[in-house]
């Protein structure tokens, strides 16, 4: 009995509200077709324009609340660089963005259509169209210019001190190799690979003996250029260190290298952002298969004191591995 007055209820409501419809498309009807036109157009401009209100809301509070988590403090030096790029960049696309989208809604709303009003024939203005071709072509040179000038200092060659390491990469994990105390990286071969030597490192050269390989952290030390020699060893992966600004595909057959120097040690990273738990990862930046998720090793910035100690404490590959084996 109850199911059956609700469901009565619902069709006396539905019956009201088609009547009701009805009622006002007869009073349209009996208005003129212009001033329908008007109330019309005036119906949409409004939640034409309320929507511009509510998009322009929404994009600042998201703005506001989510900047810390979209540019995250540089830790090196050209880090700041391309930082200092993308804020300028923000800044200028960002502030026509705000006036060229508040004058669309604004414009939909104020020439709506009235009945009373005429629209004006204006055919072309060439200082206008002037200034619009000029302006952005000037800023955009501006930002080319700023943009390339950094860019050859990013992609410079390494200085000389630099630390050598190499990162390769395979389906799912890096490899990190440390040129060592001599700081050199021993040469590699390929028809030298088999299962104990997939890198195929010529242990034949006095410059491989002292070589690190770590399956465990990357250490590396700050204020110090750091060389990293890019490689890969089935598909392309991408060497990805975002609080760096870096990134370089790992590319089977292609060497790559990418050289920056960190300014922010872990410890330090760790009282800038107050988080005791923070760490500086290496991801892979490129979908190279199933375990692509798992390429994730942590980074760390040391102190060069710290730095040196560490590296006195590693065994050489060779002598651990090789020499032990055979
Ligand atoms: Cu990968």
């Amino acid at each position: 009995m109850q199911l059956l007055l609700i469901a009565l209820a619902i069709i006396l409501v539905y019956v009201v509200i088609a009547h009701v419809g009805k009622a006002v498309e007869l009073i349209s009807l009996i208005k003129d077709e212009k001033q329908r036109r008007e109330d019309s157009s005036r119906t949409q401009a409004f939640w034409f324009a309320a929507s511009g209100v509510f998009l322009g809301l929404f994009i600042g509070i998201t703005i506001f609340t989510e900047w810390h988590k979209f540019l995250t403090v540089p830790a090196s030096e050209h880090g700041k660089w391309i930082q200092s790029l993308i804020v300028v960049s923000l800044v200028i696309t960002g502030v026509v963005f705000v006036i060229t989208n508040f004058l669309l809604f604004y414009f939909a709303w104020k020439y709506r259509y009235r009945k009373n009003r005429k629209a004006l024939y204006y055919p072309e203005n060439n200082k206008l169209e002037f200034i619009w071709t000029i302006v952005p072509t000037v800023t955009f040179i501006i930002l080319i210019v700023m943009g390339v000038e950094k860019w050859f200092k990013v992609f410079s060659d390494a200085p000389t001190d630099a630390v050598q390491i190499e990162i390769t990469g395979k389906q799912f994990a890096w490899h990190v190799r440390y040129g060592g105390p001599d700081n050199e990286l021993g040469p590699r071969d390929f028809t030298l690979v088999n299962s104990s030597n997939e890198l195929g490192v010529k242990w034949t050269d006095k410059s491989s003996r002292d070589d690190i390989i770590d399956d465990d952290d990357i250490v590396l030390p700050v204020n110090t250029p750091i060389l990293i020699n890019i490689g890969a060893l089935d598909v392309i992966h991408s060497v990805y260190l975002p609080d760096f600004r870096l990134m370089m595909d790992a590319v089977p057959g292609v060497p790559t290298k990418f050289w920056f120097r960190p300014t922010i040690t872990t410890e330090k990273m760790r009282e800038i952002k107050n988080d005791p738990d923070f760490d500086y990862e290496l991801a892979c930046n490129q979908l190279c298969g199933t375990g692509h998720w798992n390429m994730r090793r942590v980074v760390k910035i040391v102190t060069e004191e710290e730095y040196k100690k560490w590296l006195s404490e590693q065994d050489s590959y060779f002598e651990t591995n090789i020499l032990a084996q055979n």
